[in-house]
């Protein structure tokens, strides 16, 4: 997969270089590529941003520095033949970025990030682009952050731990928060490790017992409980039925 993304921070996308997407960098199962967009300015001052029309506070992003910018990456990725590019706009005003987005995005073999700061890039950008590429428009959660260069981060660091043979171990997604399947919708229940005993503290019985059976009810209740305490609003989408199936089989 091939990342590009346009920013007038660069220094900001460094984590790009460490832990699992630095890795997967380093293994070359990922191609990133971090333009400063400052590099598509033609003044004296590198202006990015203008005062908006129809007034108000705040700048907006200009559209040529972004158009020239885009222009220049997509015509690099199509000469390397990086496939089909899709657009990311990091946004309060965007989707919600889901697994499923994560999933969805996992499966193109090109990303364009274009993250923004200030009131946003002018709407001209995005239109233009969306005739030419699928664009999303996602938001990380609902907050308002300062710009879209840490969306970035969280994107693709979702995205890329579900590219084959990025994560050590490919059941590791399995049982994951959000994972779809019987457990769709269900927040991951506690984890134990050695030693047996730390503090007074010891661990559930039911972990020790060697039952398979107990000890998957046992972390599905442990789901339900805690889903039930910080998400009541996806355990009305989890599905019974899942449940008694998995119930039966034990
Ligand atoms: Cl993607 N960008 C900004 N600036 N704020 C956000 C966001 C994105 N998602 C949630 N808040």
């Amino acid at each position: 997969m091939r990342l590009d993304v346009v920013t007038i921070f660069p220094e900001y996308l460094e984590p790009l270089n460490v832990s699992l997407v630095g890795k997967a960098r380093a293994r070359g199962q990922l191609g990133v590529h971090v333009h400063d967009l400052r590099a598509w300015t033609y003044d004296r001052h590198n202006t990015v941003d203008d005062t908006p029309y129809g007034g108000g506070p705040g700048m907006v992003m200009k559209t040529e520095p972004w158009g020239d910018a885009l222009d220049t990456v997509l015509a690099d990725g199509y000469e390397a033949g990086s496939g089909e590019p899709a657009l990311i706009v990091p946004t309060p005003s965007g989707r919600p970025f889901t697994q499923e987005l994560a999933v969805q995005l996992s499966e193109r073999p090109w990303l364009i990030f274009a993250p923004a700061r200030y009131e946003g890039i002018d709407r001209r950008v995005v239109d233009e682009y969306a005739t030419r590429m699928p664009v999303y428009e996602v938001s990380i959660g609902d907050y308002v952050l300062a710009g879209g260069e840490a969306a970035v981060l969280v994107v693709t660091e979702a995205v890329a731990r579900l590219l084959p043979g990025v994560l050590g171990n490919a059941e590791s997604h399995r049982d994951d928060s959000f994972a779809l399947g019987a457990m769709a919708n269900l927040l991951e229940g506690p984890v134990h490790t050695k030693p047996p005993r730390w503090r007074g503290r010891g661990i559930p019985d039911v972990l020790l017992s060697g039952h398979h059976g107990k000890i998957a009810r046992w972390r599905r209740d442990e789901a339900l409980r805690r889903t039930t305490e910080n998400r009541p609003d996806l355990i009305e989408r989890c599905d019974p039925a899942a449940f008694d199936k998995k119930d039966r089989e034990m």
